[in-house]
């Protein structure tokens, strides 16, 4: 009976245009006055207002977003999720970030289509293989799962690779994280806006932050394209415009904004169960649920905010590809778009206090913080709430780059900068 009821509200709510569906979020007008105002309705952004109001019972919080809530570089990344960083500090953050992921659906009542299918990292010299065991050796110490995989396991793991000893940049093992995977990106910025609006969070889209009301070294509140708007507390979490929105406070941040591409084939039946990943020969590969082939390079080397790329960085990313999987010479790519992603001296992003009291920032994930959304927002609102870094973010401050304390994760960052 319920089955046929179900087939029967279908039907009525596609001849209507879904015109009776709920909302999955409210469209409301900015107040005059908030407790807290994200600025970047970003994974990163909706996850920090999602964690202010259900871990830490604020329940006066914007999120401000210029376009759409996912329209960054959340919607336009290859969804990779991994915590296989080098360093300690690293590590158990986007551990952190792990385990949050593991509950996510459960979590935010909504499917991220969460899929650990494991992430290869592959090494191509005696050198990656010193450093992949090196990197295993130290996830392992910190309790994450890490393996170092054969070429002859390889072969046997991943049908098409090709592990010829005589391929140009033959391949002498891999790193594994069995835990790794990937998400659905839109999802995830989806599942923490429904989530955040329910806990009453205002989610106010086409809403631009063009400065800072600052009195006294303190913020007061932001100038937007909708009119000036109050609050106690802000966090930036802009992404590849962090830079922009710094001069607007007044101060300068150690990031270069690049364009990073990826690109996606026709689809196709299930040919790849797995995510591949070389930073030796720029280029990494997963399948989508969809099918598609999900190819990705490294970052153009030039800086600037138009999304999209060179075609040398295309062309250099699918010999890449081709070289790892011969037979995906005969697939036709469908599409490919680049995000801007906004890049710091030790491939480690910046989360915390700025020189403006009030004001917080999160940003210098570059091209690896898709996987950090969870623990980001998670640390950021801990931050904001307590006026004070969490253990898990104190390392990742803007003082690093004055006193040194640099965390350098250039190697594990496993996109070529
Ligand atoms: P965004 O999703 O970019 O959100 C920032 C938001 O701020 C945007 O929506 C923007 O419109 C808004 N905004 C900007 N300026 C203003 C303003 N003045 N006022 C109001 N709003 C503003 N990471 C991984 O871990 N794994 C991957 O596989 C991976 N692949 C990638 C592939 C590509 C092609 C790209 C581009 C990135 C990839 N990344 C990956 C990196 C990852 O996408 C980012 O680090 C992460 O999504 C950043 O999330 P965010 O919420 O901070 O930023
Ligand atoms: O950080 O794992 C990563 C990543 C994969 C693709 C782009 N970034």
């Amino acid at each position: 009976m319920s089955g046929r009821y179900s087939a029967f509200s279908l039907l009525s709510n596609a001849l209507q245009y879904n015109r009776k569906w709920p909302r999955a979020w409210r469209n409301p007008q900015p107040k005059a006055h908030y407790d807290a105002i994200v600025v970047g309705g970003g994974g990163h952004g909706l996850a920090t207002a999602y964690y202010l109001a259900k871990e830490h019972g604020y329940d006066n919080v914007a999120v401000l977003e210029k376009g759409w809530i996912g329209g960054g570089n959340t919607g336009r990344n290859t969804t990779i999720v991994r915590s296989n960083y080098l360093w300690t500090e690293a590590s158990l953050m986007y551990e952190k970030s792990m385990k949050l992921w593991e509950g996510l659906s459960a979590e935010l009542n909504y499917n991220v289509m969460f899929s650990q299918r494991g992430v290869y990292n592959l090494g191509h010299s005696l050198q990656d293989m010193r450093d992949i065991e090196r990197r295993v050796a130290s996830n392992r110490l910190n309790g994450i799962d890490a393996q170092v995989v054969s070429s002859k396991q390889l072969g046997k793991a991943i049908p098409g690779l090709n592990t010829s000893a005589s391929a140009r940049y033959p391949i002498l093992g891999a790193s594994l994280q069995p835990r790794g995977g990937v998400a659905r990106h839109d999802a995830v910025a989806w599942g923490f806006a429904r989530a955040a609006d329910a806990l009453g969070v205002d989610i106010i889209q086409q809403c631009e932050v063009t400065g800072f009301d600052i009195q006294g070294g303190r913020v007061r509140g932001v100038k937007t394209s909708q009119g000036d708007i109050a609050a106690d507390k802000v966090a930036v979490v802009v992404a590849g415009h962090a830079s922009v929105l710094a001069g607007y406070a007044g101060f300068r941040l150690p990031l270069e904004s690049h364009p990073l591409q990826a690109f996606v084939s026709e689809p196709l039946k299930p040919v790849l169960d797995t995510v591949v990943m070389s930073n030796a020969v720029h280029g990494y590969i997963s399948q989508s649920d969809k099918g598609e082939l999900v190819v990705g390079a490294g970052i153009d080397s030039y800086v600037g905010y138009g999304q999209r790329g060179s075609f040398q960085t295309i062309e250099h990313a699918l010999q890449a590809i081709i070289e790892l999987f011969p037979a995906f010479s005969r697939v036709r790519l469908l599409r490919m778009w680049a995000g801007i992603v906004d890049v710091s001296p030790d491939a480690c992003p910046i989360i915390g206090a700025t020189p403006v009291q009030g004001l917080y920032f999160n940003c210098g994930w570059g091209t690896g913080g898709f996987k950090a959304t969870p623990g980001s927002g998670w640390v950021l609102a801990h931050t904001i709430a307590n006026d004070q870094a969490h253990e898990l973010n104190a390392p990742f401050n803007l003082e690093r780059f004055a006193s040194g304390a640099l965390i350098d994760e250039h190697g594990a960052a496993a996109v070529a900068h």
